[in-house]
């Protein structure tokens, strides 16, 4: 699949700190020196409905790990990939009585024409789920003929038992697992299974569905965390420096995921930091498809808002929180930008040397995008009270803030 276009990064001078993130399998922070390319995977959509400032949030904060890794002269190799094929895009389909290939690739050119408004850096691999079939079949086999994976009629699980380090990206206990199992697409209650949380890795053909070939697995399409496993060991491999997704996705996707790619590979662990953004909600309830209270960046930018107004509002969010999305947050976003565009449109102002380090201060500090707005408001609020001489500073402001907080003044 290709990705969508992207917007260029402005160098700033010196060079930005080491990131020190949360991780949620050690339950602190961690800093990562990767080496001079820094690897991160971040989760891709399921293609069934627009983007909404849930997944705006979620991209927005793996969007700003790959600037302060930009920002410290390293390269960045980001993957993320589509689910192009999983029951709620099937379900969706057969509800509106359209076609499910057409429906994901309507809603993921979608997908693309919203991350390139809002400047979210593009991976440089975008993978498709079903284009990842072939790839996927063999691991599933691998996992089959190694004894980590077991078939039950026709489909084939894996038997989390197989990973001695299973539980330790979520540190859930048994009980929330289960739980959050039958939540998001687990079947624990199937009759036959060797442990209640083993997840499918290939579902066996179904009447009126789509199938691929699966060589000596029989006809079939892949489960999920093995589609997103697959794809992270072919570009990235093990050990990779982010695993990223919303905080939903911490159990059971990157729990099992990770238990799939360590049992493979023999190798422990498959990140280096498992990183999880907050929920964002409407109304009092969690942004999502599946309950339809969504406001979408389409929507807006139909509307004429501009999309650097909604990144300003997603960045007015520490990424781990979760938040609730109000007017008000958009309408606080608006006003901000009004006054940053003002600020640096002026000829010259007061010097903005301390205000990059103080951008870079505070990325690195776990994406801490409240205290970097907060500078920046500053040196905005000093540029209308009493200006300044430094002819370079507004110039070095935008630049800083575009390539730190992705917002093009
Ligand atoms: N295709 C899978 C990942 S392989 C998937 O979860 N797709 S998704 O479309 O449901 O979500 C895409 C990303 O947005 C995920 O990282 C998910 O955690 C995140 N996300 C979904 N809803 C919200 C929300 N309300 N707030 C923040 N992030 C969200
Ligand atoms: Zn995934």
């Amino acid at each position: 699949m290709h990705a969508w276009p992207a917007s260029e990064v402005p160098a700033l001078p010196g060079k930005g700190r080491d990131l020190r993130i949360h991780d949620t399998a050690t339950g602190g922070r961690v800093t990562l020196a990767p080496g001079p390319v820094a690897r991160i995977y971040v989760c891709g959509i399921t293609p069934y409905d627009a983007t909404h400032m849930g997944h705006a949030a979620t991209y927005n904060a793996f969007d700003l790990v790959q600037r302060v890794w930009l920002d410290t002269k390293r390269q960045v190799h980001y993957v993320q990939n589509v689910t192009d094929v999983d029951d709620p895009l099937l379900e969706r389909a057969i509800r509106d009585g359209i076609d499910w290939v057409g429906l994901a690739e309507r809603e993921t050119a979608l997908f693309r024409e919203d991350m390139t408004a809002l400047r979210m850096l593009p991976p440089q691999h975008y993978i498709g789920a079903v284009e990842a079939i072939p790839g996927i079949v063999p691991l599933v086999e691998r996992l089959r003929d190694s004894g980590a994976a077991y078939e039950l009629d026709g489909d084939i699980y894996f038997s989390v038992e197989a990973d001695p380090h299973f539980g330790q990206v979520s540190n859930y206990d048994t009980e929330l697992m289960r739980h959050l199992s039958a939540e998001r697409g687990g079947d624990p209650d199937r009759p036959g299974k060797k442990n209640p949380l083993d997840p499918m890795l290939w579902m066996a053909a179904r009447e009126g569905e789509p199938s691929w070939d699966g060589g000596s697995l029989g006809p079939g399409r892949p489960g999920w965390h093995i589609e997103c496993v697959a794809i992270a060991l072919d570009h990235l491999g093990m050990g990779f420096d982010v695993q990223g997704g919303g905080s939903d996705l911490i159990f059971p996707h990157h729990e099992m995921g990770a238990s799939h790619a360590q049992t493979l590979t023999g190798e422990f662990p498959m990140a280096k930091a498992y990183v999880h953004a907050g929920m964002v909600a409407l109304h009092g309830e969690k942004m999502s498809k599946s309950k339809g209270n969504l406001v979408f960046v389409s929507k807006l930018r139909r509307d004429g808002v501009d999309p650097a107004a909604i990144r300003l509002a997603l960045l007015s969010h520490r990424y781990r929180d979760d938040w609730e999305w109000t007017d008000e947050v958009l309408e606080t976003a608006v006003e901000r930008l009004g006054r940053w565009r003002a600020a640096v449109s002026r000829p010259d102002g007061p010097s903005a040397d301390a205000l990059v380090e103080e951008l870079r201060e505070a990325l690195s500090d776990d994406l801490d995008t409240p205290t970097a707005l907060a500078a920046v408001d500053r040196w905005a609020e000093l540029q209308t009270a009493e200006g300044g001489t430094d002819e370079s500073a507004p110039g070095l402001v935008s630049r800083a803030v575009d390539a730190l907080l992705g917002v093009a003044l």
